[in-house]
């Protein structure tokens, strides 16, 4: 039987386990990438396991989140990671460099190879063929230290392209598309992969718009055939020995296939907070715009910004709208900046903002109260932008400039002929932003800067038989990691303390969440369908076991957070039936019993002591799972087993 493409890099990696769909597999991993938000954490866990040196073929840490520097907590982070990086053998992208994803793609990302990331949208490598997967910042350590990193074998997802896009319509349109259908959980358990002959129309920042935002369908990741589209992007970024063709094979079988005709496409947008709230920019039309923001991983290309800056040439942006522009990279910003775009973008009233995350992560540029923000980003969850009653929508940067020229919600059609952008045959490349490791020898005497910022890891204690807790909180469906630990430019800078953190647990959804968790001691979280969907981030786990949580009892998990949770010795179990999540109230007091021999059989049996009501759970998970939690957690479980060797 023939492989799809996944399955091939699968094969080529594989380390333990069968390549049957639900086993677990261990795969070997070739690049890692981290950033500043989850670095710090996830090189404190390096240190902690002990390797002296990186043993990938490349890992570098970027700094592009926390970048608002307005105390030290940023800046000791960012000398705490550059002192790692040259330590321990990792290249160091400095802060303005760009945004991890785009600057990977650009200059290291490499068709066939395996990388994982401590940030959700790591698949953005999936546009160039790469196997790219989100992770948690502990498994992003261990893969550093040479250990598999584990996943479930997905299922394989065929979307199936044909026609080319219209004018106007654009990679974003696909990825909304993908998200209508498929919803915010459609991904889940599966990998997606772009096929049919409406490939070879796409260049590599689409195809990367594509892969980046699969991450928003749950999707374990996306990606593209590597073709001479491939080959012609790593040629201009003068890395044409770095190409490897790869297709899937003609007798592939896929257990879903979706078939999209990109010339049937229209503009679209996702409403507020969901990005599959999907509707058509032309139902939207009366909608009154605060704020445009251009950028993120999603659309900051050279190609994204010169389609902007072509669209804003000698207009003006509305009275009543505010704009920024975010390039994704150095390289993008020099290259806007030597054609002559940046001045087209900067006559027109935008504001630039530096080569980071930004407002997508709510570092700055949070809109009006009750404001309505266009963002050519990839989530729009509530509060996500720093400003709790905003309404965030997601669009295109053609739909986001035509907005912000009329203040509402417009079909970039209105404005005229779409003028064709022309991608350079050469990049312009200077890597002097990227930091080379210290040789070997030198390594040895490098001391790690570490600033008064970082605190010591949470305590963990290995599983107990018998759990006695209270229902803390019980939350609804699609609750996301900004839920549970929110980000923004105030709590941003205690990633590395845990302490701080503590406090804005779940306060989106409720502020008195963390006091009472506190108090109690030792809590249960009971919550809805797709829990924990959004980023990578660790510390949604690491916070709740700083407060007590000792298990989260859900009708589903999404995966990275899934596997966060075992990482830091939690729980994740489910209702065998879902509506047994009506029986429970929050405030009631719980017991979980007899969990080692639970963990054997896969059953848990949950006894709620107020409703007088025992509920059944699934508790399957694999033997290095059980082991991992009964342990306590990774970090112990590593220390333990000696995953070193
Ligand atoms: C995000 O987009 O939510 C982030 C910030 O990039 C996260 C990582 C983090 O929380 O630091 C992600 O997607 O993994
Ligand atoms: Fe940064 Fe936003 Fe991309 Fe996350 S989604 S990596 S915050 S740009």
């Amino acid at each position: 039987m023939g492989l799809t493409i996944a399955q091939k890099i699968i094969k080529a990696h594989l380390l333990s386990g069968e390549m049957t769909p639900g086993s677990e597999i261990g795969l070997k991993i070739d690049q890692t990438l981290t950033q500043d938000a989850t670095g710090t954490m996830a090189y404190l866990e390096f240190e902690a396991i002990g390797i002296p040196r990186v043993k990938t073929e490349l890992s570098v840490a970027y700094i592009d989140h926390n970048t608002l520097q307005s105390g030290f907590e940023n800046a000791d982070d960012h000398l705490y990671i550059q002192s790692v990086a040259k330590k321990y053998g990792l290249r160091f992208s400095r802060p303005g460099n760009g945004i991890c994803h785009q600057v990977h793609l650009e200059r290291f990302g490499k068709p066939g190879k395996t990388l994982i990331g401590s940030d959700s949208h790591t698949p953005t490598g999936g546009g160039i063929g790469m196997l790219a997967m989100g992770a948690g910042g502990l498994d992003v350590a261990v893969a550093m230290g040479g250990g598999a990193y584990y996943i479930t074998m997905p299922k394989m997802i065929l979307v199936k392209l044909s026609g080319k896009l219209r004018p106007w319509v654009s990679a974003k349109d696909v990825s909304l598309e993908i998200l209508r259908i498929l919803s915010v959980k459609g991904g889940v358990g599966s990998i997606i992969e772009w096929g049919g002959e409406g490939v070879s129309t796409l260049s590599v920042p689409q195809r990367a718009t594509i892969t980046n935002m699969g991450t928003e369908l749950g999707a374990t990741t996306s990606i593209f055939p590597s073709d001479e589209v491939t080959r012609a992007f790593l040629a201009a970024e003068g890395r044409e020995e770095d190409y490897t063709p790869l297709s899937s094979d003609p007798d592939a079988v896929y257990d879903r296939v979706i078939e999209i005709d990109l010339s049937s496409l229209e503009p679209l947008v996702a409403c507020p907070h969901s990005p599959d709230n999907v509707k058509r920019v032309s139902e939207l039309k009366d909608v009154k715009v605060d704020q445009v923001c251009v950028g993120s991983c999603t659309n900051s290309s050279l190609a994204d910004l010169l389609r902007v800056a072509s669209m804003l040439k000698g207009k003006k942006i509305d009275d009543s709208v505010s704009m920024s522009v975010s390039p994704g990279s150095k390289q993008v910003l020099s290259m806007l900046s030597d054609c002559g775009a940046l001045s087209d973008i900067l006559a027109s009233g935008a504001r630039l903002l530096e080569c980071a995350c930004g407002p997508c992560i709510g570092m700055g540029f949070s809109p009006n109260s009750a404001g309505v923000s266009l963002r050519t980003f990839n989530r729009n969850f509530e509060g996500r932008s720093g400003t709790r009653d905003a309404g965030v929508y997601l669009v295109s940067p053609e739909v986001a400039v035509a907005s912000a020229l009329t203040g509402y919600i417009t079909d970039p059609a209105a404005l005229g002929d779409c003028e064709p952008i022309e991608l350079p045959k050469k990049y312009k490349i200077d890597d002097s932003a990227v930091l080379l490791p210290a040789d070997p020898e030198t390594a040895k005497d490098l001391t790690v800067r570490r600033g008064p910022n970082i605190k010591p890891f949470p305590d963990t204690r290995p599983l107990s038989d018998t759990v006695d807790a209270t229902l803390t909180l019980k939350v609804g469906d699609n609750i996301t990691t900004d839920h549970i630990m929110p980000a923004g430019a105030k709590i941003l800078p205690y990633r590395s303390n845990i302490p701080y953190l503590s406090k804005f647990c779940f306060a989106v959804c409720d502020e008195t969440f963390s006091e009472r968790a506190k108090a109690v001691g030792s809590t249960v979280i009971v919550g809805g369908v797709n829990y924990g969907q959004g980023s990578s981030r660790e510390h949604a786990a690491l916070v709740p076991l700083y407060l007590g949580v000792r298990a989260v009892v859900a009708k589903s998990f999404a995966r990275i957070h899934a596997a966060n949770l075992i990482n830091a010795g939690i729980l994740p179990l489910t209702f065998r039936d879902p509506a047994d999540y009506d029986k429970l109230e929050q405030g009631d007091v719980l017991s979980l019993s007899g969990l080692f021999a639970a963990l054997e059989s896969g059953e848990a049996t949950l006894f709620d002591k107020t409703q007088g009501v025992k509920i059944t759970l699934d508790c399957r998970f694999t033997e290095r799972q059980r082991a991992i939690l009964l342990a306590g957690g990774l970090l112990d479980y590593t220390r333990n087993n000696g995953e070193k060797k």
